[in-house]
């Protein structure tokens, strides 16, 4: 069909005149197809929706449209790619009512910004503009129509969510792409699918079977070293937010018993989704998920809806309930691949990436103590994940629990070289080394990767969850949320943590600060939500409390704040 869909220079107002310009044949069919079929998904009316940090989200009944239009646009961009690209229908930590979708671009990285623009232009195209859209999208990234393309689906548990993800497979077979429905995935899995086919199968297997191979082949020779641990039976109880992960996770474990058992609580079997429970839920209220029992000193996770995040956390001897979250587990992770490499005597540049809401103890701690070089970027994954591929080895996390590592091909292919060439202790040190390579999930942050790459660390290294947790104390800190008309009105800089916009809003932050001990502040408009974010740390809980306030205060009076003010106390 239409290689000549692409040198139309001029869109038609009409579709009809438009065929009449390149020609008949197939066109008339498609263009028909994709209005009979778009009317079958139609846009409920007035519905504006945005591609945001993590694609489209709101309350699943509106979504239909966009998930068949989400297919067509999956298929330009594997024609554009010539690769396979990713379909992911989820909602990650949202209620159980919400859903969302996003696509997954070739090497199993978050959308291109420019691509972003065009799922949002395409999500909010009236009907009968739709075939124009797509003509407009084609040209500007110049679609060779005539391309194969080939998308790959999967789906979250939400009740909604198979429905949804038909919606987005009409779209593609509309359009004449091929697909493989990978039906239920957690949002890392299909990220890894995607990573394998479009990397000739070196990366991996793109099967869920592959998925579950690798990665328990790395652990399992990992944890054979483990002789040290003096842990015989290391056990694990995981929250899995009544989520995919429950399922994933179940079908796994048979896979890794040798080195690790896993106890499941919140796994789908009565509870809801994500409700009172899931990472997201036990790092913004810190404290433990319902539905799960925890005996003083044991070693607990929680994953999000999705499985893209993960935390830990347990009760110490006293009752006090203790987070490990994502800038712990950076530090884990980054500190023990910094002592293998010392080992094996490799000098690699390794760098950690944070963002402004990681703990100001963690980034100390990893500049002064473990002399790691830190760098922040803005909120969103895509953005750590970026800056983490300028390293040799890079480690990104948000402090909410979403990241990996990356490996440059460099290194990985030296460490494949050492675990050959090296004798003894350096060649074991390597041997470990390229198995927890194997073990990371380096297409997206992952929770059961991330889950195992831990458990295997503290078990090389001997460590407890206390004295993992030992390694820093947290400032204490505060998240607050405030309500405004529009939050917009907030602009940023230095990777988020000054406000720009509105005038006065960040002289007024400086001067609250200024007021507390080991003390910081900033405020951002949420990119999945519409509020605006205040994030404030202090040396007391008190004051953090107190700072978060009044920066909320400010906020609400000078970007507009609306409903009731902000009131004292949590
Ligand atoms: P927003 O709503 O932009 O703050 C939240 C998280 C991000 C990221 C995205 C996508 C915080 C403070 N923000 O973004 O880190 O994970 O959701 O899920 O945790
Ligand atoms: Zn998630």
């Amino acid at each position: 069909m239409g290689g000549e869909w692409g040198q139309s220079a001029i869109c038609p107002e009409s579709a009809q005149e438009w065929t009449i310009q390149v020609g008949q044949h197939l066109l008339d069919m498609d263009l028909g197809a994709i209005t009979k079929y778009s009317a079958l998904h139609a846009k409920p009316n007035g519905l504006i929706l945005q591609y945001g940090t993590a694609g489209f989200r709101t309350k699943a009944e509106h979504l239909d449209h966009v998930m068949f239009r989400m297919g067509l646009l999956a298929v330009l961009r594997s024609k554009q790619t010539k690769s396979t690209i990713g379909v992911m229908v989820t909602a990650s930590h949202n209620p159980e009512e919400d859903n969302g979708v996003k696509l997954v671009d070739p090497l199993g990285e978050m959308l291109a910004p420019s691509w972003e623009e065009h799922a949002t232009y395409l999500a909010n195209a009236e009907e009968q503009d739709m075939q124009r859209v797509l003509i407009d999208i084609s040209e500007k990234e110049a679609v060779n129509l005539q391309q194969d393309a080939f998308v790959v689906i999967g789906r979250d548990t939400r009740p909604s969510s198979e429905k949804l993800s038909q919606s987005v497979i009409d779209g593609v077979t509309v359009l004449g792409g091929q697909f493989h429905d990978y039906g239920l995935l957690t949002t890392p899995q299909l990220h890894y699918m995607v990573y394998c086919r479009n990397t000739g199968g070196r990366y991996g297997k793109a099967t869920i079977e592959g998925y579950y191979q690798k990665l328990s082949k790395a652990f399992v020779e990992l944890t054979k070293q483990a002789s040290c641990s003096g842990d015989e039976y290391r056990s694990l109880k995981v929250d899995c937010a009544n989520g995919i992960g429950a399922l994933k996770l179940r079908e796994m474990e048979h896979y890794f018993s040798q080195g690790l058992s896993v106890q499941l609580f919140n796994d789908g079997s009565k509870g809801k989704l994500n409700h009172l429970c899931g990472a997201d839920f036990v790092k913004s209220h810190q404290k433990p998920p319902q539905g799960m029992e925890i005996k003083s000193n044991e070693r607990c996770c929680s994953f999000d809806g999705d499985a893209d995040r993960i935390v830990y956390y347990y009760h110490d001897a006293d009752g006090h309930f203790h987070l490990i979250d994502g800038d712990k587990i950076a530090t884990l992770i980054s500190s023990f691949l910094k002592e293998l490499l010392v080992e094996i005597g490799e000098s690699l540049n390794i760098g950690v990436v944070q963002t402004a809401y990681a703990n100001g103890s963690s980034t100390r701690y990893l500049e002064e103590v473990m002399k790691v070089p830190v760098y922040c970027t803005k909120t969103g994954v895509k953005h750590l994940h970026h800056k983490a591929q300028e390293f040799d080895i890079g480690v990104y996390f948000e402090a909410n629990g979403h990241g990996t590592a990356l490996f440059s091909t460099a290194v990985e292919m030296k460490i494949k070289q050492s675990a050959e060439q090296l004798e003894d202790k350096k060649r074991k040190a390597a041997k470990m080394l390229e198995n927890i390579i194997d073990l990371f999930n380096q297409a997206a942050g992952d929770a059961i990767s991330d889950m195992l790459v831990i458990e295997a660390i503290l078990a090389l290294k001997g460590l407890t969850v206390q004295q993992w947790d030992a390694l820093y104390t947290d400032l204490p800190n505060r998240q607050l949320k405030v309500q405004v008309a529009d939050r917009r009105v907030i602009s940023t800089t230095n990777a988020e943590r000054q406000a720009v916009t509105p005038p006065g809003l960040q002289e007024a932050i400086n001067d609250l600060v200024k007021k507390y001990k080991l003390s910081r502040a900033f405020v951002r408009p949420s990119g999945t939500e519409d509020v605006v974010r205040v994030y404030a740390e202090a040396d007391s809980q008190e004051s953090a409390d107190h700072l978060a306030h009044e920066v909320s205060l400010a906020v609400f009076q000078l970007a507009g704040g609306i409903g009731e003010r902000p009131q004292p106390g949590f």
